[in-house]
């Protein structure tokens, strides 16, 4: 087996792989485990999915040795918990760090994946798993004259190690997604004078962060296995039973009183998920928009800043809530400037600072909290091709076509865990990449249990499959929004809406009822 990547997926692959007695070979171009918690260090980074459901479930013994110590884990413990992980289960000794993977070409001969890397190493193995992540290949801004900018240019993920000085300069912060608005009330208190450059105002509520009690500690611990039955039960893969009341069944007056609550609990799903429609009929969002829109009015003292901040356009919810410690506040300081870039666009970077419509702004540092090329962008920095050497990128040149999100007719034995097309990225992430691991580890023990070496998707699956994508996309009001769930975050991407939005529990069972059924949908050999 070739897994690429060594972060939750490809860790989890190692270990699920190993124990079933497969013999595994991994690829990881950082130095160390951690995939996407390796790299984005910035500071303020942090998990929006509770600490308590953002772990594998796969070991009883490593839930109970190991403590999260707050609500929502930030970027370091997370990585701690990465490489305790790798180490206790001895997986280091499979992967080959510093390592990039260039290009895996299949051998129908063989019925094996032949992978190439930057290190001039090659490998063989009868299934390729990528596990390279849904946001690992950074986006930076096509600015004129950015290459002429003296000072330091960082994207959030990819902080140097060393962290970056930032007392007394002038910092200038391009984007206000998750990564920008984490990112900014932290620089805020150490910058002399920090800018944020804004194009899309985004929804944030309070993460209400807080250490974990010793009693909160002892009861996650005894509880686990409820907790993990529960999460994997679920739509989300998060313990915590789905909201089954309309918006529409309570008075505005109860609305409020139900978002209020809501929103003293705070986190990412505080607000959408308050209700079962919010993300299914337009003036049902609306209620919502407008409830987090007047709490941003209530936390920024200056109204012409709040009208910046104020989103608009797009239906809350259908472009990622932001969860934050003190976003809005930040813009109160008289150190925060925000830049409005649709009023006054960026013309280009300068030698000391950008330059927009209105004027020069000096900075010393700049960071890109600008994205990523999500879903595909992994895949496609691999020269990918099949059997007749027809590239992958060819395959999905209209936009990823896979079965299940796992598999790509035409590409035997190629499998993508949290791929475009499963549920990833709008469900907890560790659960389903423990669901797929697992689902696809039962698939190869049964191909090795009937003798046969090589399985593909059909066409027709994979077509199917596609069309119950984007039917479950049209039901939803996500098309609405330009956003990185359809590509429109990436120059020349085309809009397809990437991820399943069925659900991580109805997924599963879609899975593992056509397993029963004989892998329908696969073709075997
Ligand atoms: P996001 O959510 O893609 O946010 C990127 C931000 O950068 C967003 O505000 C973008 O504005 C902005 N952006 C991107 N390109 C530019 C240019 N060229 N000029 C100005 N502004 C730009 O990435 P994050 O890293 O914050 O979060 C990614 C995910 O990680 C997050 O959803 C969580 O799942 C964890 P736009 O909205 O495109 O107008």
């Amino acid at each position: 087996m070739i897994v690429i990547g060594a972060g939750f997926a490809g860790l989890c692959a190692i270990h699920q792989l190993r124990a079933a007695g497969f013999s595994v070979r991994a690829f990881e171009a950082g130095p160390d485990v951690g995939g996407t918690w390796f790299w984005n260090r910035y500071p303020g980074a942090r998990c929006d999915v509770e600490s308590a459901d953002y772990s594998y479930s796969f070991d009883p013994e490593l839930e109970q040795e190991w403590t999260w110590t707050e609500r929502f884990s930030a970027q370091p413990e997370i990585l701690a918990y990465l490489r305790h992980v790798a180490d206790r289960f001895d997986l280091r000794r499979h992967i080959e760090f510093g390592t990039r993977v260039t290009a895996a070409r299949y051998d129908g001969q063989q019925a094996r994946w032949q992978v190439t890397t930057d290190s001039g190493v090659q490998a063989t193995g009868r299934f390729c798993f990528l596990a390279t992540g849904s946001l690992s290949v950074p986006q930076l801004p096509a600015l004129p004259g950015l290459a002429d900018f003296a000072g330091a240019i960082h994207h959030t993920c990819a902080w140097p190690a060393e962290g970056v000085p930032f007392r007394g300069r002038r910092v200038g912060v391009i984007g206000t997604g998750s990564s920008g608005v984490q990112l900014i009330p932290v620089l805020a208190e150490q910058a002399a004078q920090l800018t944020a450059f804004q194009r899309t105002p985004a929804f944030s509520v309070p993460a209400r962060n807080r250490r974990l009690t010793q009693d909160e500690v002892r009861d996650l611990k005894q509880g686990y296995r409820r907790r993990r039955a529960l999460a994997r039960g679920s739509p989300g893969g998060i313990a915590r039973p789905p909201v089954d009341r309309s918006a529409h069944a309570d008075t505005a007056a109860e609305r409020r009183a139900h978002f209020e609550a809501r929103w003293r609990v705070g986190g990412t799903p505080s607000i959408t998920g308050a209700y079962s429609d919010l993300l299914l009929d337009a003036e049902a969002n609306r209620w919502a928009a407008d409830f987090v829109r007047d709490k941003i009015r209530a936390r920024v003292t200056s109204p012409e800043v709040a009208a910046k901040l104020i989103p608009s356009g797009f239906p809350i919810g259908t472009k990622r809530v932001c969860a934050d410690a003190g976003y809005y506040e930040a813009y109160n300081r008289p150190n925060v400037t925000l830049v409005d870039l649709r009023a006054t666009p960026v013309l280009a970077a300068t030698a000391s600072g950008l330059r927009t419509t209105a004027g020069h702004h000096d900075l010393d540092v700049l960071i890109c909290a600008t994205g990523f090329d999500a879903f595909t962008g992994a895949v496609f920095a691999i020269d990918i091709r099949d059997a007749a050497g027809r590239a992958l990128r060819e395959h999905w040149a209209a936009g990823p076509r896979t079965y299940l999100g796992l598999a790509t007719a035409g590409f035997p034995n190629l499998f993508t865990i949290t791929g475009p097309g499963s549920p990833s990225v709008l469900t907890n992430m560790v659960a389903s990449i423990e669901q797929q691991v697992d689902w696809l580890v039962g698939y190869l023990r049964a191909l090795r249990a009937g003798g046969q070496r090589e399985t593909v998707a059909t066409e027709t699956a994979e077509a199917q499959w596609g069309a119950r994508l984007a039917a479950a996309a049209q039901r939803t009001l996500y098309p609405q929004a330009a956003s990185w769930y359809n590509g429109a975050n990436t120059p020349g991407k085309p809009r397809q809406f990437m991820v399943f939005l069925g659900g991580l529990a109805n997924y599963a069972r879609i899975c593992d009822d056509l397993a029963r059924d004989g892998y329908r949908g696969f073709r075997a050999r």
